[in-house]
């Protein structure tokens, strides 16, 4: 809602809240039967990240059960989910993917 903030006669200030679009965290899950190579592979070529990017996030979800592939826009990690659940399939691979809304 728009704020009136009239100060006198000649000056009328009108203030927006001004809101940062929430980002989304797009996060990896493991499994037993999806290849290493593999998941590193997709975090190179749909989430943008170095090989050593790439290595260091797949033995954190192996290790932790779960790992952040990337963090965008609410439109941006819809496209990154889909993708990458396709490719996975395509694949014959179950790897698993949710979408986490930060703060
Ligand atoms: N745990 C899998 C294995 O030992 C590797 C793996 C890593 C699977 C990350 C999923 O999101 C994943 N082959």
């Amino acid at each position: 809602m728009p704020e009136d903030n009239t100060s006198n006669n000649t000056q009328t200030i009108i203030e927006d809240k001004v809101k940062r679009p929430s980002m989304y965290e797009v996060v990896l899950l493991n499994d037993d039967y999806t290849p290493m190579d593999f998941v590193i592979q997709l975090l190179i070529e749909i989430f943008n990240r170095s090989i050593n990017e790439a290595k260091d996030i797949t033995m954190q979800i192996h290790e932790n059960g779960k790992g952040v592939a990337g963090t965008y826009s609410h439109e941006v990690a819809e496209q990154k989910h889909a993708e990458s659940v396709m490719i996975s399939r395509h694949h014959g691979h179950p790897l698993k993917i949710i979408i986490e809304k930060m703060q």
